[in-house]
């Protein structure tokens, strides 16, 4: 069998703790059966860059990482991938910030990251890069002369044609996609945006499910990822979940729990979530005091101006909802700004009556398949999900659908989920939690490997 080298932006490495995200820890257990290394950035900078890398093998996993120079970071994370292609890749033009010195320091890093994986890499080997931060890695390694296997990975959605097409340098950053053996997305519709931006913009041609260009041909994978569903079953019953379950439900004092957990990011629709609650309050007066909203979004790249606005937005929003509807006895927004471990997050999704999860645009979002796995199957709770999530395409089947930009939809499904008889609510959880636990993470994985292991050498 072939070893298998990761690289992502950031490694993960094994933790006693548990404290991980089920991507890392799928990831890990694919190292651990192909011998493989996860390379990446260590997080960590140096005042000149000189390609040392630092080997840690924990649990049987290899990492290998990197430190970059302040400037790169800068350029690179904060920048092109930060604030040129994240808020682009969620369609939030009006958020991009198109500078030539960010798109030059992402290629530096990329070339760097070529440069120091190179020589690790042996003529068996097959290369898995993630995510959007690694666009140019595939070519600047066959720049390089290597031939191996690489597949790409996009956890992000990718952007219809006519938004990339604002990137001054969308036809190169695209092109370079074609120097992966195997590309994978999480839905059908960020597959057909990339391959409409290949075949009307660079003159690309496909045929079942094969693009090619220039002599070059790269397999496109539809590849939703999920979570490890056993392990999220196993944590919903963990102590610290139930102690959690237990004080949320004090907490409440009889009333229905609705809950939102995110990553504080404009992506995540956290604002119109607000207002659409507002509107929920506003049109039934009677439920007031019958629910409260308990948003948890502990702040991320906090150094980026956009991140600071909406943290102060909400911030704003909830004093203001709270100051207009709260009583002595009942205040309607709960806004916590931390983050929770695993077992505790399954015992505040159990807790709640409602998973809130209206994402403007998510690559996929596995808070809600988290929230589905993590439901008391003789009384589950109703998923209110956003149909611009990739999560959509499979938890349509039990998920009550939203647009995030309408609050009116969003006060009628709160009502809706709010009213629903408990054979209702079960028969839709049993529906997604089919989904849920057959494509699982480890589903994921096998997946994208066996498209990669089945390309032709
Ligand atoms: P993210 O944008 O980070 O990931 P998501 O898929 O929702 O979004 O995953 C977030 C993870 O962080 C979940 O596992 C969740 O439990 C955890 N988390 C969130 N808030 C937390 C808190 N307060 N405390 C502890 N943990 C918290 C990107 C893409 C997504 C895609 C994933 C995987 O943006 O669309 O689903 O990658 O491909």
């Amino acid at each position: 069998m072939s070893r298998l080298i990761i690289v992502s932006n950031r490694v993960s490495t094994p933790s006693a703790t548990g404290a991980q995200g089920g991507l890392a820890v799928a990831l890990q257990a694919a190292l651990r059966e192909y011998r493989g290394i996860w390379f990446g950035w260590s997080g960590e900078t140096t005042e000149q860059f000189d390609g040392r890398i630092n080997f840690q093998r924990v649990e049987g996993v290899t990492t290998a990482t990197i430190d970059l120079e302040e400037q790169d970071v800068e350029e690179y994370y904060n920048g092109y991938a930060n604030r040129t292609l994240w808020p682009l890749f969620h369609y939030r033009i009006d958020l991009a910030e198109y500078e030539r010195g960010f798109a030059g320091g992402y290629q530096r890093v990329n070339d760097r990251f070529a440069d120091t994986v190179l020589p690790l890499i042996e003529p068996d080997d097959v290369l898995w890069v993630q995510d959007y931060h690694m666009f140019p890695l595939g070519q600047a390694l066959r720049d390089r002369g290597c031939a191996n296997r690489i597949g790409f990975f996009l956890h992000i959605p990718w952007p219809p044609r006519r938004l990339l097409a604002t990137l001054p340098e969308a036809a190169e950053l695209t092109r370079t996609l074609l120097a992966y053996d195997v590309v994978g997305f999480h839905t059908e519709e960020w597959l057909d945006a990339f391959r409409d931006f290949a075949v009307v913009e660079l003159g690309a041609t496909e045929q079942d499910g094969v693009l090619r260009l220039d002599g070059r041909s790269v397999r496109l994978l539809v590849d939703p990822i999920g979570i490890d569903a056993q392990e999220f079953i196993t944590a919903s019953r963990s102590t610290p979940a139930r102690l959690m379950f237990r004080r949320m439900r004090e907490a409440a004092v009889g009333r229905d729990l609705i809950v939102g957990v995110d990553r504080l990011d404009y992506s995540k629709g956290l604002e119109e979530r607000f207002l659409g609650y507002e509107r929920f309050l506003q049109e039934h007066p009677e439920e007031r005091k019958e629910v409260t909203l308990l948003q948890i979004a502990p702040p991320s790249r906090g150094t980026v101006e956009s991140y600071q606005r909406i943290r102060s937005s909400l911030e704003g929003m909830a004093g203001r909802i709270n100051g207009a509807y709260a009583d002595v006895d009942w205040v309607p927004i709960r806004y916590v700004n931390q983050g929770y471990s695993r077992d505790m997050l399954a015992g505040i999704y159990r807790a709640a009556r409602i998973g809130l999860v209206t994402p403007l645009r998510d690559g996929m979002n596995l808070v809600a398949k988290e929230y589905v796995a993590a439901q008391d199957p003789e009384d589950p709770g109703v998923l209110i999900l956003s149909r611009f999530a990739g999560a959509a395409a499979q938890l349509d089947v039990g998920a009550v659908l939203v647009n995030p930009y309408s609050a009116e939809e969003m006060s009628d499904a709160i009502i809706l989920a709010l009213k629903m008889p408990l054979n209702e609510r079960i028969e839709r959880w049993r529906a997604m939690m089919v989904n849920v636990e057959a494509e699982d993470v480890l589903w994921w994985r096998q997946r994208f490997t066996d498209a990669l292991e089945a390309v032709a050498v």
